[in-house]
């Protein structure tokens, strides 16, 4: 087997388009992933979820000649992007994933191969889980075999041009890997990419997550305080942010997404008797399903309906115009309805084109038809692009999506 530049193991919502973006700028890439459909999907000209410019830089990788397997390839440089779950009981990260990627790179790596992990870790994840595996095999890090860890930053809804224009960290035992490393994430990155060791790249990727939950908790926090108090949450966050060292983000329904609402109980799992505001923010953000689901109890006695027969739910992804549902708001207060015997509400959601729950709408105009009360979770495009067709309505916006709703509506806020 021929060796190739780089192998970028696992296919998802980051390792795509890095593979991607990389062939698109000259390296020599091969992407693995173990689902055999998946990788067909790919090889048979399709991307395998929505995102803006995607379609174009998978046409632009593929004509620079980027191959897609479900085999590990023999490769200067291994690029590990698998997901990286946390134990909802222990709170500490399941590094099976990344384990089970390291040793199939093992079984086919020649010497003095690059390993980077670029899935987000707990810290010290590295050191604890990763390294063994090589040593047990009688491999020496940092000779036969180098380590490398490189989170990225890229949000999803904004990812290709985050991957261009984003600065980066790589984390290595050895600088002179550090700079191999740099130079393949430079065929692309305008970014600065900052060198430093392992266990500081591994903290410093969940920090910049939990930073943001602990923000998104402070508004969420405040919301609340000011709905006790009659207060404009929305205006005062707006005023204040005039502040030229003020940023507080928006209150929502929930944090999902696979990395801000899962990173920092890496912390909380690691540090429990240190990590008391990361675990309170954490536990803050996890509650917002069910007081939006307490708001939409008290909005339905004020308009004096008694069931959720006429209540819908728009928006089942975790957030604003990506299809990925992963620790959806919207799912997880489908749950909390289910645990208190409610039945599945009616929902639509126009990034979703298949079924995921009972009630689920796959036409906006239908959905509309059978509801009286609209709860909106997430802001995409697609409402403000089809605003007009909402009226009559008890509209209660989660999302504070400031649209000129019909006037025929009641709008009620979080
Ligand atoms: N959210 C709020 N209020 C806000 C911002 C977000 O309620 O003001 C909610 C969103 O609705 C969503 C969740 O938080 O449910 C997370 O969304 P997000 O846009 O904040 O973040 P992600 O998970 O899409 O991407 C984050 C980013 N991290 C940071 O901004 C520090 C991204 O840069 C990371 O690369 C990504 O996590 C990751 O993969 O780690």
């Amino acid at each position: 087997m021929k060796q190739v530049q780089v192998n970028v193991v696992g296919l998802g919502y980051i390792g795509l388009p890095t593979a991607l973006m990389m062939a698109a700028h000259g390296v020599e890439v091969v992407g693995t992933d173990f689902k055999a459909t998946l990788v067909d999907t790919l090889t048979h000209g399709q991307v395998t979820f929505k995102e803006d410019g995607l379609e174009t830089l998978y046409a632009s990788a593929v004509q620079r000649g980027i191959q897609f397997s479900t085999a590990y390839q023999k490769a200067e440089i291994y690029v590990v992007s698998v997901p990286t779950p946390y134990d909802k009981v222990s709170k500490k990260i399941d590094a099976s994933y990344v384990m089970h990627a390291v040793q199939n790179v093992l079984d086919v790596c020649e010497q003095g191969a690059v390993i980077v992990v670029e899935s987000t870790i707990a810290p010290g994840t590295i050191d604890r889980y990763i390294r063994p595996l090589v040593i047990e095999r009688g491999l020496r890090p940092g000779v036969d075999v180098h380590l490398a860890h490189a989170p990225e930053r890229i949000i999803p809804g904004n990812m290709l041009s985050e991957l261009l224009h984003n600065s980066r960290t790589i984390g290595a035992d050895d600088p002179a890997i550090g700079e191999k490393v740099r130079r393949i994430y430079q065929s692309f990155c305008q970014g600065d990419i900052e060198i430093t060791d392992i266990r500081t790249a591994e903290m410093t990727k969940v920090v910049e997550n939990t930073y943001r939950d602990i923000n998104i908790a402070f508004a969420n926090e405040l919301l609340k305080i000011c709905r006790s108090d009659g207060l404009d949450v929305n205006e005062i966050i707006r005023i204040s942010n005039k502040h030229p060292r003020v940023n507080i983000l928006s209150p929502g329904p929930g944090v999902g997404g696979h990395c801000i609402s899962v990173d920092p109980w890496f912390l909380v799992g690691d540090y429990p008797a240190l990590a008391r505001l990361i675990r309170l923010s954490r536990e803050t953000n996890d509650g917002m399903p069910a007081y939006v689901l307490s708001r939409v109890a008290a909005l339905m006695g004020q308009l004096g309906l008694h069931n959720y027969a006429r209540v819908g739910f728009y928006g089942l992804t975790y957030k604003e115009n990506v299809d990925d549902m992963r620790e959806s708001p919207t799912l997880q207060l489908i749950e909390k309805m289910h645990d208190n015997l409610a039945p599945t509400p009616k929902t639509y959601d126009p990034m979703i084109s298949f079924d995921v729950v009972d009630g689920q709408y796959h036409s906006f105009e239908a959905f509309l038809q059978d509801i009286d009360v609209m709860v909106v979770m997430v802001h995409h495009a697609h409402l403000d692009e089809n605003i007009g067709l909402v009226q009559n309505k008890a509209v209660f916006d989660t999302r504070n999506c400031h649209l000129n709703w019909d006037a025929s509506n009641k709008l009620f806020e979080l």
